[in-house]
């Protein structure tokens, strides 16, 4: 259970120095207590202190690190709207070690093409698990070490045996792959296996209650890079696990669920896996396995997640420069829109399907949309039609024509006062740019 202000204060040098950046220990015991403040900025606390306040400063969920880059968990709050989400849902493709090599190297080829670029971001998989379904160990191993060769993405060795999992990993150790996974029968092998290797490790077991005793116990071995898994295979109760997980180490600050979770799709049918994963990403998985590798299935399950995982506040923008779509040359068309990217490139995408080069002039407007920004005094004709100078269109173009979205027709009129380019109102949907841009020349 997490520490009470008045528990942390006594452990506190109690010297009321302020060089935490607050007034008195007592007000900086209570920033601690609700995580508003971090142990690291007190100058004088002892190492005693710090050891028994460990679980008042650590965070609710601690982060994990493995293979390329991958970090999961380290999140503060249950809902976006709250704060934000830090780090977003791992996505593994399963690959198990039955398969034939031809399958494994077209699985590979596959996993290879996961990649996409969407509204000016580039998503791909983040990983393979690697599953020992022969109950061979040196199949397993062969087939760690062709997939380890075969992709530079992060990897998850998953075994309950032992031995197998020990003769895959060594000589992927300098991979740092995620391992597991370690239950009841094996923990103290597994558990140990990851520890010499300074890999994490999943800790399985059936039902939260397990868990927690499982947990405690592992940690016990004085090793804490835990990855966990409360056994459920059904969607329904893999939500409700999840849930539960993520508020009793969020609101209630239970160490042993203290740590990032694991999912894993059961259903067989592509789209319904992919509902599945949408499940488990929006609530709360911190890394999910799936068995489909196929683009078109996981291009949804990737755009959903980096929306929840886009803080709000921030919204995703362009650079407000202007761009070129196409072959461009002085009878260019020339737009203007806003630097939110949702905004920008729904107009770009419809411009590149009129097929006519045109100029795109996207204002800043911090990343807001075109009525957002006009309702916010963002995108206002002086403003615009500074930029238009600065862009210096008038040098590119022959013409004296600005096209401005539909939605802002009643800055027309100062527009072209201010710029001397004869304003044309196009319509309010990007949707109507193909057709609209038939009418222009
Ligand atoms: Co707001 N907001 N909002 N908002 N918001 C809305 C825009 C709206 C319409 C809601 C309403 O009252 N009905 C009003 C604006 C009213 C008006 O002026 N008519 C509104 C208001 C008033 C505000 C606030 C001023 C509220 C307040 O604080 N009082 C604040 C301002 C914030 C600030 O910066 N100070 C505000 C805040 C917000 C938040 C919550 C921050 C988010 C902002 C997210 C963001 O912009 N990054 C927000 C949202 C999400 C919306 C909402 C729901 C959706 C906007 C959106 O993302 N649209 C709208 C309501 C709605 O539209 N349903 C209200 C999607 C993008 C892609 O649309 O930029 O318009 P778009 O682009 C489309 C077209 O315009 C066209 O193509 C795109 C696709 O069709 N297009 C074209 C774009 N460029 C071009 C260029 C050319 C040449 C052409 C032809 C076409």
């Amino acid at each position: 259970m997490a520490l009470t202000g008045l528990e942390i204060y006594k452990q506190l040098p109690k010297k009321n120095c302020g060089e935490c950046g607050v007034p008195t220990c007592l007000a900086f015991a209570m920033a601690l207590a609700s995580g508003k403040a971090s142990l690291d900025t007190c100058p004088y606390v002892t190492a005693a202190a710090r050891e028994a306040l460990d679980s008042a400063s650590a965070p609710p969920i601690k982060a994990i690190k493995f293979g390329n880059e991958s970090v999961i968990g380290d999140e503060n709050v249950l809902f976006r709207h709250d704060k934000t989400f830090y780090h977003p849902t791992t996505l593994l493709i399963r690959v198990s070690d039955s398969l034939s090599d031809d399958e494994l190297s077209l699985k590979l080829q596959e996993i290879k093409g996961l990649e996409f670029d969407r509204v000016g971001l580039h998503y791909s998989i983040d990983g393979v698990a690697v599953v020992h379904e022969s109950g061979d160990a040196a199949r397993f191993e062969k087939v760690a070490g062709i997939v380890a060769a075969g992709t530079e993405k992060s990897l998850l060795l998953l075994s309950s045996d032992p031995v197998a999992l020990k003769a895959a990993l060594v000589p992927l150790a300098s991979r740092k792959p995620l391992i597991g996974e370690a239950t009841e029968a094996n923990y103290e092998a597994i558990v140990n296996l990851a520890k010499e290797n300074s890999v994490p490790v999943i800790i399985k077991a059936e039902g939260l209650d397990a868990l927690n005793d499982l947990v405690v116990k592992a940690q016990a071995l004085d090793y804490k890079e835990f990855v966990l898994d409360p056994g459920s295979r059904t969607p329904v109760e893999t939500l409700a696990n999840l849930t539960h997980l993520r508020r009793l180490a969020i609101k209630k600050k239970f160490r042993p669920f203290g740590y990032p979770v694991i999912a894993y799709t059961s259903q067989t049918e592509p789209l319904d896996e992919i509902m599945e994963g949408s499940v488990y990403v929006s609530k709360y998985a911190s890394a999910v396995v799936l068995n489909t590798s196929t683009k078109a299935h996981l291009l949804p399950l990737m755009t959903l997640r980096q929306n929840l995982y886009t803080d709000p506040q921030k919204p995703i923008q362009v650079e407000p420069i202007l761009h070129s779509v196409g072959d461009v040359n002085e009878n260019s068309p020339f737009y203007i829109t806003t630097n939110f990217s949702l905004t920008y490139y729904s107009v770009e995408g419809e411009v590149e399907t009129s097929k006519i080069p045109s100029y795109i002039l996207p204002i800043d407007t911090d990343g807001t949309s075109v009525l957002t920004a006009y309702a916010a005094g963002k995108f206002e004709p002086e403003k615009i039609a500074e930029a238009m100078v600065a862009c210096g269109i008038a040098d590119k173009v022959k013409h004296r024509n600005v096209i401005i979205p539909g939605y802002v027709a009643v800055i027309s009129g100062k527009l072209a006062e201010l710029s001397g380019f004869k304003v044309i109102v196009g319509p309010r949907e990007s949707s109507g740019i193909l057709s609209f841009s038939k009418t222009l020349s």
